[in-house]
């Protein structure tokens, strides 16, 4: 896809969730361990908990579990019993469940200080709008693509309704690349960490521990995904 088209339909997505996952909400109590999240780009119930984790300024190991692929789809049958996403596992309180609305209500009860604000509600219209953010993206990220397993996570520097972000997340979904997702959400308290590590302000931000890379810019960091992973 053309660059600009590319950008263009990635804000699409932005635009369809009227900016949910821009900025950090109401962030509670902070979890010792990392969470995971076992999710798909391309999901619209993925989305939303994507968008509560920027929302609650939490981070988390992401599992991608495109269609097709088998490395963590097949993780998420033996722990819950069944090929659904996202699932959520929490190793702080030994939870892990499914069904969106369940894992957000959690998400605020255990990490926030309020109710979920109204674009991440139980209810039609949500999870109507959260896939109309993926019809614009005609479902890119969302299958598997055959890639080497990385040694160790990668990790990705992101909030989740910037449309740069999205289209590196789609790169690291269809490959399958587990990376630990660090949200820096307009008013994170944590950009300032992030500013001194990186240098700038700006997301996408990925590093790969497994080669010593560390980059900005969407476009450069598919190029590269795709050069030292896919097969
Ligand atoms: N009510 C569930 C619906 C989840 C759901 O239907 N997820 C789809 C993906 S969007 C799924 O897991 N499909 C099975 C698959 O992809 O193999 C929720 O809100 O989490």
């Amino acid at each position: 896809m053309i660059r600009a088209l590319d950008v263009a339909t990635s804000l699409g997505a932005t635009l369809a969730r009227l900016g949910s996952g821009v900025s950090v909400g109401s962030p509670g109590r902070r979890p010792q361990q990392e969470l995971q999240v076992y999710e798909f780009e391309g999901c619209p119930y993925c989305r939303k908990v994507r968008e509560a984790l920027t929302v609650l300024d939490l981070d988390a190991l992401v599992l991608p579990c495109p269609k097709g692929g088998s490395r963590y789809r097949d993780e998420v049958v033996s722990r819950g019993g069944k090929a659904q996403f996202p699932y959520l596992v929490d190793p702080n309180t030994g939870k892990e469940m499914y069904e969106s609305d369940e894992i957000v209500a959690y998400l605020f009860q255990e990490y926030g200080t309020g109710a979920p604000p109204a674009l991440l509600r139980r209810g039609p219209l949500n999870d109507v709008t959260a896939g109309l953010a993926s019809v614009w993206r005609f479902s890119r990220g969302a299958r598997y693509r055959p890639a080497r397993a990385p040694e160790q996570p990668l990790e990705l520097y992101s909030f989740e309704s910037s449309p740069f972000c999205r289209i590196a997340r789609e790169a690291l979904c269809s490959l399958e690349l587990p990376y630990h997702l660090h949200n820096v959400g307009k008013g994170s308290p944590r950009r300032a960490a992030f500013t001194e590590r990186s240098g700038r302000m700006m997301v996408p931000y990925l590093v790969d521990p497994n080669t010593g890379t560390a980059m900005f810019e969407s476009a450069d960091i598919v190029r590269y995904l795709e050069k030292t992973y896919a097969r």
